[in-house]
């Protein structure tokens, strides 16, 4: 899974959100409703009424995509095309999981084995939300099927490429259940108190709303309206318990070995964690946003070898964070490790946080309590280490590996 697609999929790598000023003129400021994208989708649904349609969400979704998903699967149940929701990568943090078991978000993964994989021909198109189809490995089995792109519902800048029927992409809006919420809004969907889905749905719509940004932090006028026509129906109390949803073992222990391996040098701290399953590969930026917060550290960066275990795959994840206004981390990230054969780069970031994904290609293979692990992880934390450090104190340039 170590390819660009994955790199994308990490939410350190979200696109920045457009300002207001550099916003396309017909969009409204502020992301107000549009009622035409409604009546535009409404159109299209009465259209294709009576099929089935299958939705992509990004390799590894956050709440904003499940929670979207959902509603867009609701209001489209009421024109009787049923839609499965897909995703093929992992829900890895916690809160998504307790998101998914406690509302039962009916999104599944994708499963790995081709018998078990629906026959896609029984779709009519494929509806891409929350995403514009580059942070999703399915994009190329539906595009192979020759399935029409549908519909788009995003808020990530445009990326060009994907030619839907129907896209909604309103960069100036910060999350997509703002968007899907607007739909509700305007009569494409009416929310029932007494309907427990409905509850459920307005409870993950206000999370993944929430979580997009920054708890409304970074919300505009249109997030907040949309939350508080969710604050009607949804449930305080669920969404109480999914943000209790409590760290996993595994987890703490990454951010424990974080905390012991740290080495601090000019106010950044940096931790490499060794190896950790591909269900726990959110810890690391979890320990990274746990190591930032120390006294005089402004940067943080936590690394470790993710392995999947059936493929034999493994990858260097890393994360960092960052209070240092002056610090751009998608500048430090591609300066630090460059780029593979291809020109792509090893990861990127956005405002506050990077990431990186580094192959580890033919040295792959994890082998039961052997010297071989420990002696390759030992030459990847030593590699990683040396490019952080030459940005991070130049003067000294080689590191003392001790
Ligand atoms: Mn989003």
């Amino acid at each position: 899974m170590a390819t660009e697609n994955a790199l994308l999929n990490d939410s350190d790598f979200q696109p920045i959100h457009q300002t207001a000023e550099a916003q396309p003129a017909e969009s409204k400021k502020n992301g107000a409703a549009a009622p035409n994208s409604a009546q535009a989708l409404k159109r299209l649904l009465i259209e294709h009424a009576d099929s089935r349609q299958i939705i992509l969400l990004q390799d590894f979704p956050d709440p904003d995509a499940l929670s979207s998903a959902w509603a867009y699967k609701l209001i489209a149940a009421k024109h009787q095309i049923e839609c499965d929701i897909f995703y093929s990568g992992t829900l890895s943090h916690q809160e998504n999981i307790a998101l998914v078991k406690l509302a039962n978000v009916p999104a599944k993964r994708w499963p790995q084995q081709s018998s078990e994989q629906p026959d896609l021909s029984e779709y009519e198109g494929y509806v891409l939300i929350d995403t514009q189809g580059t942070t999703s490995q399915l994009t190329k089995l539906v595009r192979a099927a020759k399935l029409p792109l549908l519909v788009v519902i995003d808020h990530h800048a445009p990326q060009g490429e994907a030619a839907a029927e129907l896209a909604d992409i309103r960069p100036e809006i910060r999350a997509t259940a703002t968007i899907l919420t607007q739909y509700l809004q305007a009569g494409l969907l009416q929310l029932d108190r007494n309907n427990s889905k409905h509850v459920k749905c307005a409870t993950a719509l206000m999370h993944g709303l929430r979580s997009d940004t920054n708890r409304l932090m970074n919300a505009v006028e249109a997030d907040f309206m949309a939350a508080a026509y969710l604050s009607q129906y949804y449930d305080p109390q669920l969404l109480n318990a999914v943000l209790q949803a409590s760290r996993s073992k595994r987890v703490m222990d990454v951010i424990e070995r974080s905390l012991r391996n740290r080495q601090i040098q000019n106010s950044v701290s940096i931790a490499g964690v060794g190896y950790l399953r591909y269900e726990d590969r959110d810890a690391i930026p979890q320990a990274a946003d746990f190591l930032v917060t120390e006294e005089n550290i402004h940067t943080a960066v936590v690394y470790g070898i993710v392995h999947d275990e059936d493929e034999e795959l493994e990858i260097v994840i890393g994360s960092l964070r960052t209070n240092k206004i002056t610090l751009d981390p998608d500048e430090f990230i591609k300066e630090a490790f460059g780029q593979d054969e291809q020109g792509r780069f090893f990861g990127g970031g956005r405002s506050m946080a990077g990431g990186f994904e580094i192959p580890v290609g033919f040295l792959s293979g994890f082998y039961e309590n052997s010297d071989y692990n420990r002696l390759k992880w030992e030459v990847f934390d030593t590699q990683v280490k040396q490019k952080l450090l030459r940005l991070v104190n130049p003067e000294d340039g080689v590191i003392n590996t001790d």
